[in-house]
């Protein structure tokens, strides 16, 4: 791993519709990422918060995409930090916010892979539109525009390429996916391990599918972890939680599989909303889980 981190916040509530979110940032750093991450022997860089705007006010948002505006200039501004972390070779940590703020981080690494691998670790796909969407909300639709699906406002950031291909994601813990999501997931052929699959072989084969999968084609991989993969048992504080998740042990196992591995190249941590957390356990968990990323051992 990179020993150069450099940490990216991204206040960021308006791809959904629960405040508190926004406060996501403030509370992972509380919970003390930069000391546990230096503790590994890492230099960690704080690049502070990237500036977000108020709701979409002035000009109205097309139908079925909220707030779309305000959401394609945060991460516009996102994309452009990602890449001039990459320029000064050090490896880029996103904290969040809402998980539209993912079409940002992946516009920005994948201008410096060849073929970028997704690790999308979430109880829900993200793979809809505005067309598939049922509640208009952009961290429903990360996943679909980085593979080129969705508002041209949102595909193009960057490049009006798509960024990732199909082939290249995996999707780990989804249980709540849409109709529209299924039928991309069977037409597509993506690799999905829902929590059925989970159950059946266990995180252990499901990650080393996951890593062997990936490690032949990719030569970058990043990580998307929306805390909501996780039961909301170990991770209360999300603003779409979905019983029968990941538990924290499977995600800690998941993090040690993917610190082995040694190719993720990039990664963002999102959806911690401390409003609705309980003494800021999904902070915590959320900083215990890169503790794990980041290689930390006998535990
Ligand atoms: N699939 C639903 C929608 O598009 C719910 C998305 C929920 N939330 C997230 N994303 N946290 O993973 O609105
Ligand atoms: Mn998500
Ligand atoms: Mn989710
Ligand atoms: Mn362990």
């Amino acid at each position: 791993m990179n020993q150069n981190i450099s940490m990216v916040g991204v206040p960021m509530d308006l791809g959904q519709n629960r405040r508190g979110v926004d406060m996501g940032p403030s509370a992972i750093r509380y919970a003390g990422v930069i000391e546990r991450l230096e503790a590994l022997g890492y230099r960690v860089e704080d690049k502070g918060d990237i500036a977000i705007e108020k709701k979409d006010a002035v000009k109205a948002s097309p139908k079925n995409l909220s707030n779309l505006y305000a959401v394609t200039k945060a991460n516009e501004k996102l994309a452009e930090t990602v890449a001039s972390i990459y320029e000064k070779n050090a490896f880029p940590l996103v904290i969040g916010g809402d998980h539209s703020i993912a079409i940002g981080t992946i516009a920005g690494a994948s201008g410096y892979f060849e073929n970028l691998g997704v690790i999308w670790y979430d109880a829900h796909g993200d793979l809809n539109t505005a067309q598939t969407s049922p509640s208009g909300n952009i961290h429903g639709m990360p996943l679909a525009v980085s593979l080129g699906m969705g508002h041209p406002s949102l595909t193009n950031i960057q490049t009006s390429k798509p960024k990732i291909k199909p082939e290249n994601v995996v999707i780990i813990g989804a249980r709540e996916l849409d109709a529209g999501e299924k039928d991309y997931i069977r037409q597509s052929k993506m690799p999905v391990y829902t929590m059925h699959e989970v159950d059946r072989l266990g995180m252990s084969e499901v990650m080393r599918r996951a890593i062997t999968y990936l490690e032949d084609k990719c030569d970058g991989v990043h990580l998307s972890l929306d805390l909501d993969g996780l039961d909301p048992h170990d991770a209360p504080g999300v603003g779409t939680p979905v019983i029968g998740g990941l538990s924290y042990r499977e995600s800690h196992l998941a993090m040690e599989m993917l610190a082995e591995s040694d190719f993720i190249t990039s990664c963002e941590f999102v959806e911690v909303n401390p409003i609705l957390d309980e003494k800021n356990r999904t902070a915590e968990a959320a900083v215990a889980l890169m503790g794990s990323l980041f290689g930390e051992k006998l535990k």
